[in-house]
């Protein structure tokens, strides 16, 4: 296809608010937090789920510590116990011993997301290994489609509904084939802003549970990416062998590159989400307390995966008080104060910055200052302002100069997605008193590229943009 066909393809307004939400958090918690395991079969007893001390407003208060902007809970995880009081399974809280049946955490949660500033997520196991209708076609359907509205209609905005891949037998054995296209109309209609991701159109999975990036995350990648069929090696049982002749999953290097790209047909804006957990696992284990992982490793996932062009969905599982452990709390905390010194100031918002050329009405001034949809600086669905060059020909050069040499050490370069995804290759230049050296580079930038380069002492900074899909656009530079 094309550079001009392949620049066609954006966002839609939902995809790019949410893109600008980063970091998130992701909150397992089941009848498995009590029973030390990581996936339930759904005979639990409803008896077994009983946090004595469960506080979702300490889970607020940590998360937002951590910089982060929302909050998915796993409302009902694959042994389909209901953390809600839900009126179409006798399998939830109403039955537990949790405030005498009289609890609700969904809306605890939700409550505390808002108390916070956080958006509330859901996630909704498509899997359910307690549900006798598991297997029986419509009739799941039907009863999936009444939980889902439940959790739609009764706890306020949701920003995303968010479908595991993870599909295996209920408990009369059989499997289900879900009615996806079905559960996706219910929730355009009830919450229409939410994104519907990994089993859905919205937010791609990004093929790994560890906190990988790939090197050149793409957003503009085949329809075919878009299959719930193709999406986790986990759901494929009886269908493996259609699953391996499509040739493309999730987990494949190269989504999106001119070459991916040019015997498709068609494509779609699909950005990627890193998703993983604070310890090994998902649920909380008491034997992982020392296992928590460090601040300084989720930073390094934070600037590769919300600084590459991707999503981060960090895990952390309240403990069975119904709380976050204090290491978790400690770790979060930290990752807050790192990110929050690493971004303090902003040396190229007082410097001279100059483009090589600037198209009318997209002047190189654009970049200054980092801009997010709904701000001051957007208007109603307009996309945001950026710096586009009158040029056609690359290399395309932005230089920012300082008054007096600056030590940097991180860059940050975004382009206006809203006009999609057009960078293919840039390099970032420092001026020294030993003459200008090159200092980083890389291959896409998309809605935000974080450049972790060694400390650089510079009188200016410039970035040159080699390749790029017709011409390039910045929506920001920031030098730190
Ligand atoms: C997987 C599930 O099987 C895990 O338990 C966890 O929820 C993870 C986020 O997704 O597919």
């Amino acid at each position: 296809m094309r550079d001009e066909e392949l620049v066609k393809i954006v966002p839609s307004e939902r995809q790019a608010r949410y893109q600008e939400l980063e970091f998130y958090a992701f909150v397992h918690f089941t009848v498995n937090t009590f029973t030390d395991r990581e996936w339930g079969d759904g005979t639990e007893p409803e008896s077994v789920f009983a946090p004595s001390r469960l506080d979702a407003m300490q889970w607020a208060a940590a998360v937002k510590s951590a910089g982060m902007k929302g909050l998915i809970l796993t409302c009902k995880h694959h042994d389909g116990f209901c953390l809600w009081p839900s009126k179409y399974t006798e399998h939830s809280v109403k039955n537990s011993p949790y405030k005498n049946g009289q609890g609700d955490v969904v809306r605890e949660t939700a409550e505390a997301c808002r108390a916070y500033g956080l958006k509330f997520g859901i996630y909704l196991s498509p899997w359910d290994r307690n549900s006798a209708l598991y297997g029986r076609g419509k009739a799941y359907d039907d009863y999936f489609v009444a939980q889902l509205t439940e959790l739609l209609t009764g706890y306020g905005d949701i920003f995303t509904v968010w479908f595991d891949g993870a599909c295996g037998e209920g408990p009369n054995g059989k499997k289900q084939y879900y009615d996806f296209p079905r559960y996706y109309e219910v929730i355009r209609a009830l919450q229409p802003d939410a994104c519907i991701n990994v089993c859905g159109p919205d937010i791609r999975w990004c093929g790994n549970e560890a906190g990988e990036t790939r090197p050149s995350e793409w957003s503009v990648v085949p329809l075919r990416m878009k299959d719930t069929e193709i999406i986790k090696e986990k759901s494929q049982q009886e269908d493996s062998n259609a699953f391996r002749e499509r040739k493309l999953t999730a987990m494949d290097t190269d989504l999106g590159s001119r070459a991916a790209l040019e015997d498709e047909k068609d494509l779609i804006w699909y950005p990627a989400e890193v998703n993983t957990s604070i310890r090994p696992g998902w649920f909380y284990h008491t034997y992982e307390d020392d296992k928590v992982r460090t601040a300084d490793e989720m930073v390094d996932i934070y600037c590769s995966s919300a600084g590459g062009n991707a999503m981060f969905l960090l895990n952390i599982p309240p403990t069975p008080e119904g709380l976050f452990h204090e290491n978790d709390v400690a770790c979060l905390q930290e990752i807050g104060e790192k990110l929050r010194a690493m971004f303090a100031v902003n040396k190229a918002e007082g410097a001279v910055i100059t483009a090589s050329s600037e198209k009318e009405g997209f002047g190189v001034e654009n970049i200054r200052f980092e801009k997010r949809s709904g701000g001051e600086d957007a208007e109603g669905e307009l996309p945001v302002s950026c710096w586009i060059p009158e040029d056609a020909e690359g290399p395309w050069e932005v230089t920012i100069r300082f008054d007096k040499p600056e030590t940097v050490q991180t860059i940050v370069l975004k382009e206006n997605i809203r006009m999609s995804q057009r960078v293919e290759a840039f390099t970032v230049e420092a001026e020294t008193d030993g003459g200008v050296v090159r200092v980083g580079g890389g291959t896409v930038i998309g809605y935000k590229k974080i450049l972790r380069i060694e400390p650089v002492k510079a009188e200016s900074i410039r970035i040159r943009i080699t390749d790029a899909r017709t011409v390039p656009t910045l929506a920001f530079a920031g030098v730190y």
